[in-house]
This record gives structure tokens, C-alpha cells and sequence, in this order.
């Protein structure tokens, strides 16, 4: 059921002195308790015209795949879900999985607990401010990375780790937030658990659907250090100007998102933008660069983007596996052939992680870019040009 959010009930008038209160100098803060019921947005927040959404797109068709076949002793039911997986990683990456085993209470708890940050007043939200070159905090005033547009949204995010002897989220929320936040803390604990063990479970079937067997990439994803994402989109009076979240492709592993029962995600498939609609017993299931390296380029990142509307609050969940920061990205040798030759050098995820934090964006092109500036900063004199793709090929 949709029911409007406390903040767009509370939400004063568009007046200048709420404008006032969100511009400070240069620098925009976004406070979704103000923007709501503005009918002008501020200039910041209008995307220029090839980058305005389609409010109203045609739905993906992806496949629902079924994690009930993992328990199913037909082989049949197995080899037809493994083939559907590959059919969508290899057109879009994205795809559904339902019967997933995560309880629904926990989900819905994650909701309730979104609201009630995002509801706070913004001085308590800011003792979680990220800070410039962190990836973890709160986060209302994206400016300076590269964009020069704003997404209308706020968002929380933190570290996971799956080291058993570490408590990481739980113990974030109490040291950043105070003891008040320990429930807080305990549920994305739980949360974050499920969502990798939920990780490693697709892990053993895109495995299967590669050809290379259950436990490879759930092995290399056994202690993985991941990230958490609260993405909270207030209304906003001009949707057709404005994004939640700009188009990107995640540079990450593989992202599983829960979205409420607002629509909002669109996916960028054959040169033009899809909806994903939401289901709440589904989450939503997309590669990443990561993988799509782990894949020898097989399996696709894909481009996605979140819209708003004018009427209610949108919130999503976003667990972003990713490997412990000491495992080499390497295609397993079974994906590699004279046909298929390799298609980005090995790296490691920290290092991905700085090249789209510091030098480029995470686009389409981010693996090709990082690639050669991988090679140049391994071989800073080899006197060759700077867009020699890496080593062989270019797929995007
Ligand atoms: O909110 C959504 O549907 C998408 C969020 C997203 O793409 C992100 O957090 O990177």
C-alpha cells in the first residue's frame, strides 16, 4: 500500500528562506523534509536535456529465477534456470530472484528503519556525515564528483565485512551514531549477513551458468568486504527534470536491491531505457564491473539510473558485494580461449574502487579506461599510445 511519508506532510511552502536554508555558499545540501513541496527546483538538480528521464518507459521482461531449484534434485529444473541466468547476464545483467529464503519481516524492518533515519532532523543525520574521499556515511550534497548534477535523494551506506569474529555494522552505528542506534545497527547486521550468504548462493549459479562449477566465484567471494546503501528519494515537484540516481553502472561485483513499492529503477538496454517494476517478494539482481571482468567480459555490466516522482517517498536497499580486498580479479582459465582471449588485466577491487572515486566515472567505458590506466601505471615508460585498448578487445 502506498501511504505519503511523514516528510511530505511536514514539508513546508516553497519559500526563500527554505531555499536559503538548503544553499550554503556554493555547496547544495539536500534535506528531503524541504524539497518536496518545491514547485521550483533548484537549478542544481536539472539534468540537462539528453539526460532527462522517461517517466513513463516500457517495463524489462527479466527473468524471475527461482532459488527453490538449488533444493529441487531435477537437474532439468536446474539446467533451465541456469540457462535463463545466462541468456539475461549476457543481454543486460540484470535479472529477479524470488524464493531467495530471506525473511520478509527483515525486509520489511530494513524499510521501517530507512524512514525513520531519513526522517530525523538533518543535524542528527549529519553525525553520520561521509566525509570528502570516504565511501561510507550519510550523504545529502553529491557535488564535485563528475557530474555537475545533483541526484534528488539522500543516502546512508556503510561497510560490511564477512569475517564472522567482526561485528562491523553493528559497531559503526554505535560509535558513529550513539547506543540509541544499536537496534539500528543489529538489524543492517543481519541484514548485510543475509544478503551475502543470499550473494553466494547466486555466486554457485552464475558459476553453473558460466560453465565453471558452484564453487568458483563462491569461493572468491567467500570473505567479502561489501557495501550497504540507503537510498532515499524525497518527492519532487518537477520529475521530469530531475534523477535519483544518475546513470551508472556499478563498479562493484553484483548489486542485490530491494526496492519498495514505488517505481523508479530504469535499465538502459539496445540504446533506450526500461522500468523494472517492482516486486516485493523479488530483489532485484544486477552484475557489476567486477564480474563482468570475473567473466572475461561474458556476463554485462549494465547501465541503470533511478527516477522520482511527484506524489511519495521512494526508498531501496542496496547490498554491493564486493571480494576481500586482497583477491586478484582473474577470469577462471576455463573462460579463457584462443577465441575468447582475455579481456581486462587482473586487478584488485581497491583498486578499481580509486580509479572510479578519483579519475573516472562508472559508465559503460570504466573498465576499458581503467584497463589502460592499469597498463600505464605498470609500465610508465612503454612509449605506447594512450588508448590502446587492453590487450585485445573493447566490448562496450
Ligand atoms: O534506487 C534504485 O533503484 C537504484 C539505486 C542505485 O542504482 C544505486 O544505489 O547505485
Amino acid at each position: 500500500m502506498l501511504v505519503p511519508h511523514p516528510s511530505m506532510l511536514i514539508a513546508p511552502q516553497n519559500t526563500v528562506e527554505n531555499h536559503d536554508n538548503i544553499m550554503e555558499g556554493q555547496k547544495l545540501h539536500f534535506d528531503g523534509s524541504l524539497m518536496p513541496n518545491q514547485s521550483n527546483i533548484p537549478s542544481q538538480f536539472i539534468w540537462p536535456d539528453h539526460e532527462k528521464p522517461c517517466l513513463t518507459p516500457p517495463e524489462l521482461q527479466i527473468p524471475p529465477i527461482d532459488l527453490k531449484c538449488f533444493l529441487s534434485a531435477d537437474p532439468q529444473a536446474l539446467s533451465t534456470v541456469c540457462a535463463e541466468l545466462s541468456e539475461a547476464c549476457k543481454k543486460h545483467g540484470f535479472f529477479l530472484v524470488v524464493n531467495h529464503g530471506v525473511d520478509s519481516k527483515l525486509i520489511a524492518q530494513a524499510h521501517k528503519l530507512i524512514d525513520d533515519f531519513f526522517c530525523m532532523q538533518l543535524s542528527q543525520k549529519q553525525k553520520a556525515q561521509r566525509k570528502i574521499g570516504e565511501h561510507c556515511g550519510y550523504a545529502n550534497s553529491f557535488i564535485g564528483r563528475f557530474s555537475s548534477k545533483l541526484p534528488w535523494k539522500e543516502t546512508l551506506s556503510f561497510h560490511y565485512s564477512a569475517d564472522k569474529s567482526r561485528k562491523t555494522v553493528e559497531d559503526y552505528f554505535l560509535n558513529v551514531m550513539g547506543e540509541d542506534f544499536k537496534q539500528f545497527g543489529s538489524v543492517f547486521q543481519e541484514y548485510c549477513e543475509a544478503m551475502s550468504k543470499l550473494s553466494l548462493g547466486i555466486m554457485e549459479l552464475l558459476g553453473m551458468s558460466l560453465g565453471v562449477g558452484r564453487e568458483c566465484f563462491r569461493d572468491f567471494f567467500e570473505g567479502n568486504e561489501s557495501v550497504m546503501r540507503l537510498n532515499y528519494y524525497p518527492p519532487c515537484q518537477k520529475p521530469e527534470l530531475a534523477l535519483g540516481t544518475g546513470p551508472h553502472c556499478d563498479p562493484t561485483s553484483l548489486t542485490i536491491l530491494h526496492q519498495d513499492q514505488v517505481e523508479g529503477l530504469q535499465v538502459f538496454v539496445d540504446g533506450r531505457w526500461y522500468s523494472v517494476a517492482p516486486k516485493e517478494d523479488a530483489f532485484v539482481v544486477n552484475i557489476g564491473d567486477t564480474f563482468m571482468a570475473l567473466s572475461n567480459g561474458m556476463f554485462k555490466s549494465c547501465l541503470h539510473r533511478a527516477v522520482v516522482n511527484n506524489k511519495i517517498v521512494r526508498k531501496s536497499l542496496a547490498f554491493f558485494l564486493c571480494p576481500n580486498r586482497d583477491k586478484v580479479v582473474t577470469p577462471p582459465k576455463d573462460l579463457i580461449s584462443y577465441e575468447n582471449s582475455r579481456t581486462y588485466p587482473d586487478f584488485t577491487w581497491p583498486s578499481l574502487l580509486e580509479f572510479t572515486q578519483k579519475h573516472y566515472r562508472s559508465d559503460t567505458k570504466t573498465l576499458d579506461a581503467f584497463s589502460r590506466w592499469l597498463l600505464e601505471k605498470n609500465n610508465p615508460n612503454r612509449g605506447a599510445p594512450t588508448n590502446v585498448p587492453w590487450p585485445t578487445k573493447s566490448i562496450n
